[in-house]
């Protein structure tokens, strides 16, 4: 059979080096790992698996330190021995989720210690422990003192429960309600333990474009055998509500959150859920945004309606997680500045188990956007990111591209909220307004194709959101390096190039698909492919042309304070650097100014040249790829070799499609020659 990538980044495939096989085993001779729990048994289960790949040995487990090397892992109260060493003043540093990895003296024995304050902080150390050999580092002397620096790390599923998964390509969805609950793939397991590697610590399963029919008890069994098999892994469980539910399957005639009747049916219809899953985390809600139902049809707020739900599954430690992706067509004014405009009056109104959910931008998950002005704009709001890990806007799973270089650009944007230093990720951390919540979720690009993710590569985005929800600190460069090592090879000849790839990969799809600030210029409804023309959408917000607005003088969207005025939504000094062509970023030019073509740009060259160069040298790049990919051959298995060579020959194709595409187009209104020394990359 075709195993093609199905291990994921834990293969456990036995290290080619006999001496680091050597340096291994005597490092760990043999296990003491106490705890009975669910949890420490798969914790056992996993080290049995990778020790037993990684060291090609059976390392036994004991009970007692008796020799040199041995690896001593648990809580102190499950763990005498851990309970005896001098941790606690360390342990008391790393919370409910961290863990401790460090050289210790037992005795007149040197050791290595996993030790955490819960059964799932060791899980999470054992999962580190394990990337540490499986990326040959030097364990001589390790110490790393690991804790999340964001306590709600989330996948989203748009997974309908027909299985289509909406903006998925990767098969169908995982979870095959069909046969839940009495039938349960071995593949649930093998996804809990593909997010606990990462920290991943929750997952909401389905659709925010919701289906009531989830909240019955034919559904609700099969919820609770998935929580079953995630809980040992510490997922817990999410489901997304439908606001329309109390009519559609209540009988009520209204969902108005304010209604008594309706107030109580969400009540019982949460303690019911808390029957069947009695840790379940609480909702996902899309509201008044792209048709569906919320509390504005009853004249009602956002936050009304967040805060009803707040109060059902708040007395069972439950959380809301309410969207601000909210605009609508019959709103004039520019669609970017609708969710702010709407939810920054709100600040300070919602329950505390409230999470407001915003995209990284205010568009709409396109290769690049700046920074969604909500972040730093409602302090008293914990305010929750979401990253598109499915790639909607970016080649679907066809497109080779590393999405760790967006989150990063994202979080370490500055809002300027409180002065310098302001950055999303310190809204997001709440090192800025110190909520008691804090949050991060991911749009996941995971079906079931034998894969997961159906390009190879995309595994990497799954991993990388994992690693940074749980540190944003980690730069691209490492987290590639540790992804590639894992899933590919340790092999320097490998890594190189391919790591140099990867993290060029999103400035080329950017520049072959919307250089410069351009946005939402792709093909009408599925999203893929070039559509500048598109004019003729179902609603005005939804045509290229209105993001574009490309005519005879220019291309660009003027957002500032001359034009839509989205530019004021951000912190002063932010504002006036947006605002101006002079101090805006080009990577952002066009998303804030409609800009003359023969303007000259930093390089020089005027901006239909300019446009020209980052369109050809985008798809010139993707050649390069190309180029890299076949070097590598000898190195890893021709499954995966030919499987990524295939797709890289798709996504040249397309960067020439897009290249072409939109040159032409822009051309019928620059009205200028393409320039002829254009095969450079940028
Ligand atoms: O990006 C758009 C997608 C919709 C999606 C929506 C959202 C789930 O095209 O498919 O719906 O965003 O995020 O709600």
């Amino acid at each position: 059979y075709a195993e093609d990538g199905y291990r994921l980044w834990l293969r456990y495939d036995k290290l080619a080096d006999p001496a680091k096989v050597a340096a291994y085993r005597n490092a760990v001779s043999q296990i003491v790992l106490d705890g009975q729990s669910e949890t420490i048994q798969v914790a056992r289960e996993e080290l049995t698996l990778g020790l037993k790949g990684l060291l090609g040995t059976d390392v036994s487990f004991v009970n007692q330190a008796t020799k040199e090397g041995t690896l001593i892992v648990g809580t102190p109260s499950t763990s005498k021995l851990i309970a005896s060493l001098n941790l606690k003043n360390q342990l008391a540093t790393i919370g409910n989720e961290g863990f401790i990895i460090q050289r210790t003296k037992v005795g007149t024995t040197q050791n290595i210690v996993i030790a955490a304050n819960t059964d799932v902080g060791v899980l999470y150390g054992v999962f580190h422990f394990l990337r540490l050999i499986q990326t040959h580092q030097d364990i001589s002397a390790v110490n790393s003192v690991n804790t999340p620096k964001i306590n709600h790390r989330i996948l989203n599923h748009w997974d309908n429960l027909n299985r289509t998964v909406e903006r998925g390509y990767a098969g169908a969805s995982l979870w095959d309600w069909h046969k839940l609950p009495d039938y349960t793939s071995p593949r649930y397991k093998d996804y809990a333990r593909a997010n606990a590697s990462v920290g991943i610590n929750g997952t909401v399963l389905t659709n925010v474009n919701a289906n009531a029919l989830i909240l019955t008890p034919q559904y609700l069994e099969k919820v609770a055998a998935l929580a079953n098999i995630f809980r040992p892994y510490g997922i817990r469980v999410y489901l997304t509500a439908r606001f329309s539910a109390p009519v559609e399957m209540g009988g009520l005639k209204t969902a108005d959150p304010l209604d008594p009747q309706v107030i109580a049916w969400w009540k019982q219809k949460t303690e019911e859920i808390y029957t069947y899953v009695p840790d379940f985390g609480g909702f996902l809600v899309k509201a008044n945004s792209e048709g569906q139902p919320g509390p504005q049809n009853y004249g009602r707020t956002h936050a009304d309606g967040a805060n009803m739900l707040a109060d059902a599954v708040g007395p069972k430690g439950g959380i809301v997680m309410w969207r601000a992706f909210v605009y609508d067509n019959k709103i004039p004014d520019d669609r970017a500045k609708q969710a702010y405009t709407e939810f920054k009056p709100l600040d300070g109104t919602f329950r505390k188990n409230v999470l407001v959910q915003v995209k990284n931008g205010a568009v709409d998950f396109q290769p690049r956007e700046p920074f969604h002005p909500l972040f730093g704009a409602m302090p008293k709001t914990p305010m929750m990111m979401e990253f598109q890990i499915t790639q909607e806007y970016l080649g679907f799973a066809t497109h080779m591209v590393f999405l760790a270089s967006l989150f990063k650009e994202t979080l370490y944007a500055d809002t300027y909220a409180k002065g310098k230093g302001s950055e999303v990720a310190k809204v997001i951390d709440r090192s800025l307004d110190k909520h008691e919540l804090t949050g991060i979720a991911g749009v996941a690009n995971i079906g079931d194709e034998r894969n997961w993710c159906g390009h190879p590569f995309g595994q990497a985005n799954w991993y990388a959101f994992g690693r940074l929800a749980w540190d944003h600190t980690l730069s691209e460069d490492q987290i590639a390096d540790e992804w590639l090592r894992m899933t590919f090879s340790n092999d320097n000849r490998f890594l190189k190039p391919v790591k140099e790839m990867m993290l060029a990969s999103r400035e080329t799809l950017v520049n072959y698909m919307t250089p410069l600030g351009l946005h939402h210029i792709m093909g009408y409804n599925h999203h893929y492919g070039p559509g500048p023309w598109v004019n003729q959408a179902s609603r005005p917000d939804w045509n290229s042309v209105y993001y574009h607005k490309a005519d005879s003088i220019g291309v660009g969207f003027d957002r500032t304070t001359k034009g839509s005025d989205a530019v004021s939504q951000y912190f002063p000094p932010v504002r006036d650097m947006f605002n101006s062509t002079q101090t805006c970023p080009e990577k952002f030019l066009l998303w804030f100014h409609h800009v003359p073509w023969d303007y000259k740009t930093q390089s020089g060259r005027i901006l239909w040249d300019e446009l020209c160069y980052r369109y050809y040298g985008g798809a010139k790049s993707v050649q390069q790829m190309q180029q890299t990919w076949n070097t590598i051959q000898p190195m890893i298995d021709a499954e995966r070799f030919v499987h990524v060579k295939d797709l890289l020959k798709v996504q040249e194709k397309e960067a020439r499609w897009w290249r072409d595409a939109c040159v032409l187009y822009f051309q019928s209104f620059s009205k200028r020659p393409i320039p002829s020394d254009l095969e450079k990359p940028p």
